[in-house]
């Protein structure tokens, strides 16, 4: 596989027509007013609105229309005609919806107007802003403390942010599970363990000095688009990009700028990956110790020779720990164990090795195929290793670089939503609003699962999200969420988890980020963090979609004034007027990173708020960065038999997790259906398939529980022996709430075992 490949499946180069096509297909399906592409032209720009879709940082010097095919579909769904009014639950009961896709629900619109579920009718109905807060605060008063979960997924921006984690430290738990908990969860606990940092370590300029990206498991093409434009920058200039990835993804392959006049009228591709290399699902622990091999093999020989030496022996020396047990095992592992592991040869190892040894600065870029595994915190620590064997981190041009997911996912975390306290400067909490904190740690998204199922959670509250279809163990999940006194969810469009309402359960309908959030003081702004740390000015300017909708900020001050007694230091009502005063609050909280908050906020490329390991401070126990010795040569916990596979979930570029904006996964070539399985060739025939049977998977745990989903076609994909693919959310049925990785409990969602069964 050293050659540079082409997709064999996929309709031509990521961005180009296609993403212009697919675009306007949102748009003409999604219906939104004309006046959107004016809204689109102020996406990402000082002055104008952050993008509601992912984290990508927002560079200084923008373009006319800074914003992605991804960006643009998202924003267009938020600014859609349609409207989920009470009138739709006339026609509608919840039992029948339990029947319609992801996508038909939100399809239905904007939700409109606060809602109340009506058991005895099986549908939701209308009630008055007053009534919802003032249920849900007695409700909440009357429950135990530890029984309640304040869930948010990471759209919200940093005020309602900080309100929403103060509410439930004053309530009295840190109940704060949050998405990343299902995503980069592994890079907040295993990042952190081995650099001291919980987040990417670049910085935008470090994109345009890089001389070679290596990319494990990110998919720029779908889930972060802006990114492909600094990578064609890079690979003018020419910087090499490895990939790794058992899917060969469009993206990575080939890019045609489609804000580019002359690449669009003449078709002119940038290729992207200089190597791409299919690991199997759960093999790049093996991959990336290939790599170390390939570099202390050439130091080796280097030595020999009295050569110029390939480690950088004295940053090794100086900043790190666990040199000499990491290269044992280099120098001990077989190559033949790495080929096996990996399924990649040693000969794609060596060339991608040299690569990484040629380049003096590389940037190590990763997402879900490192993060969702089972011992994905070890997938994490390997790519550190790589990095610090040649000084890769902490200097110009060179790090660590997780994208992340949401667009204020980052930022949430930033400002206290965490379930963990010693993350929380509680002093600081306890000096401003004169409460004591709670001192115990709350759940996690796996015990809160957990604790649903098992009946100890019984009301959860989400700021965002959909966190019914996000997780594992989906069934019992249903059962689980419907037995909760009380479900509140803050939400834009109808999804699944409205669907099995706890005992008592409200949907509160929300501005989102494009529309005008006018309060006592006038329009207010709001800010989020990108994957760069940096923090960003955001403004709405669009009329809301409906006139009862009110900001995330108003309902969580809502809420809180409703639940919680009064104190003279809590003043929901004054901070709802005039968002500044939350920016404050979160400044006095936390003054290294938002210093002159509200002067800064609409610096071009947002402000940064620093990063240690970037200037190569080490917050780890050690005060170290620390070399991982590996304990296993994959990232999975279950052992490989005939017949059982590694099923990889996955997102198209028409999907926002587990919002469905349409059926075209076009670089993957898969239109009009995602009930399908990805397998090769090679493996179709061996279990006796044809391309088209329906087949049905079920896991394969060993924990005596059935699982299944069934009806998927197999399709013919070009993937290593042993990995299939298939979507989630509609995979999630397959996986356990068990399975998920040691150190930080995300799921493993990127390598299920699972079994074909046909009937
Ligand atoms: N269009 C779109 N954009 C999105 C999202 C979306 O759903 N749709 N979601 C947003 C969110 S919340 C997040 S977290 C990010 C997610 O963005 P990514 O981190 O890119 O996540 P995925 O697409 O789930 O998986 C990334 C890649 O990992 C590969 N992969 C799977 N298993 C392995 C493995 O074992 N090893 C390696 N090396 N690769 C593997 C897959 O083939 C895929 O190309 O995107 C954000 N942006
Ligand atoms: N099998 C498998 N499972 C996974 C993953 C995977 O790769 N495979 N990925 C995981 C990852 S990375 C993540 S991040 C999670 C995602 O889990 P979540 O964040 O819980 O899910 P989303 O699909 O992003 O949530 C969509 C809903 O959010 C609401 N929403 C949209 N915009 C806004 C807004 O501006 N404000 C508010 N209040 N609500 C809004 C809408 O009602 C919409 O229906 O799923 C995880 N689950
Ligand atoms: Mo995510």
């Amino acid at each position: 596989m050293a050659d540079y490949v082409t997709n064999p499946d996929g309709d031509g180069p990521a961005g180009g027509w296609g993403s212009l096509k697919s675009i306007a297909r949102i748009y003409g399906e999604s219906g939104p007013p004309p006046s959107v592409i004016e809204t689109l032209a102020r996406q990402n720009k000082p002055g104008g609105f952050m993008c509601v879709s992912c984290a990508w940082p927002k560079p200084k010097n923008y373009h006319p229309f800074e914003f992605c095919e991804n960006g643009a579909k998202a924003t267009m769904w938020d600014l859609t005609n349609a409207r989920c009014t009470p009138d739709f639950w006339n026609e509608h009961t919840a039992t029948e919806l339990k029947g319609w896709k992801d996508h038909d629900l939100e399809m239905t619109g904007r939700l409109t107007h606060p809602m109340r579920f009506d058991h005895g009718n099986d549908r939701y109905v209308e009630v008055t802003w007053d009534e919802a807060f003032d249920r849900i605060g007695m409700t909440l008063r009357r429950l135990k403390r530890d029984k309640v979960v304040f869930y948010s997924s990471g759209h919200a921006g940093l005020e309602a942010s900080y309100l929403y984690a103060l509410l439930a430290r004053a309530y009295g738990n840190n109940n704060l599970p949050q998405s990343s908990n299902m995503c980069h969860e592994t890079t907040s606990v295993g990042l952190n363990k081995v650099i001291g940092s919980p987040v990417g370590t670049i910085v935008w300029e470090d994109l345009e000095k890089a001389d070679a990206f290596f990319f494990f498991g990110q998919n720029p093409g779908s889930n972060s688009p802006r990114f492909l434009h600094p990578l064609q920058d890079a690979k003018k200039r020419g910087a090499k990009i490895v990939t790794f990835n058992p899917v060969i993804e469009q993206g990575l392959v080939s890019f045609v700028n489609p804000q580019n006049p002359f690449e669009m009228l003449t078709g002119h591709e940038t290729k992207i990956s200089d190597q791409y290399c299919q690991v199997k699902a759960g093999g790049d622990v093996a991959a990336m110790l290939g790599l170390c091999k390939v570099v202390v093999e050439a130091d080796d020989a280097a030595v020999a020779k009295g050569a110029s030496r390939i480690l950088d022996v004295d940053f090794i020396a100086e900043h790190t720990t666990g040199f000499e047990a990491f290269i044992n095992c280099v120098r001990e592992t077989a190559w033949a164990d790495i080929e096996r592991e990996s399924g990649l040869s040693k000969a794609d190892l060596r060339e991608a090795g040299e690569i990484y040894i040629a380049a003096e600065r590389v940037i190590g870029v990763y997402g879900m195929g490192l993060t969702q595994h089972a011992q994905g915190a070890l997938n994490i620590g390997m790519l550190v290793n790589l990095l610090l064997l040649r000084g890769n981190i902490g200097r110009e041009g060179a790090g660590c670089c997780p994208v992340r997911g949401h667009s204020n996912v980052q930022g949430q975390r930033t400002v206290g939503i965490a379930e963990k306290t010693k993350l929380i400067p509680m002093e600081k909490l306890k000096a401003l609003f004169d409460f004591d904190p709670p001192t115990e740690d709350g759940t996690h998204i796996v015990d809160a699962v957990k604790g649903l199922m098992a009946g100890t959670i019984s009301a959860t509250i989400s700021l965002g999200g959909n966190l019914l279809r996000a997780v594992p163990d989906q069934e019992e999940m249903e059962t689980a969420w419907a037995r909760q006194d009380l479900t509140v969810m803050v939400s834009t469009k109808l999804n699944r988890s409205h669907l099995f309402p706890g005992r008592e359960a409200w949907i509160l309908p929300c501005l989102t980020r494009t529309e005008m959030d006018v309060q006592a003081t006038g329009n207010q702004s709001v800010t989020t963090e990108d994957s760069f740390s940096h923090i960003s000015g955001s403004i709405g300017k669009r009329p809301p979609a409906s006139k009862h909708l009110k900001s995330e900020l108003a309902i969580v001050a809502g809420i809180a004034r409703a639940t919680l007694d009064p104190r003279p230091t809590l003043r929901w009502d004054e901070w709802t007027a005039d968002y500044g005063l939350v920016r404050d609050l979160i400044e006095a909280t936390y003054p290294d990173d938002f210093k002159d908050y509200n002067a800064r906020m609409f610096e071009p490329g947002g402000f940064y708020r620093g990063n240690d390991a970037h200037e190569r401070v080490w917050n780890t126990e050690q005060k170290k960065a620390v070399f991982t010795t590996p304990n296993q040569l994959n990232a999975l916990s279950f052992n490989d038999a005939p017949g059982r596979y590694r099923l990889m979930t996955m997102r198209s570029n028409d999907q926002f997790n587990t919002t469905i904006y349409g059926y075209s996964d076009r670089f993957r070539g898969i239109e009009g259906t995602r009930d399908i399985v990805l397998m090769c060739k090679e493996d179709i025939d061996a279990a006796g398939l044809s391309e088209g049977q329906r087949i049905a998977l079920v896991s394969d745990f060993g924990d005596g529980r059935h699982r299944e989903l069934g009806g998927l076609e197999v399709r013919a994909h070009k993937l290593p022996r042993g990995t299939i693919g298939g979507y989630y959310p509609e995979c999630n049925v397959l996986n356990a709430i068990d399975h998920h990785d040691e150190l930080s409990k995300t799921p493993a969602a990127k390598a299920i075992p699972v079994r074909i069964v046909t009937r």
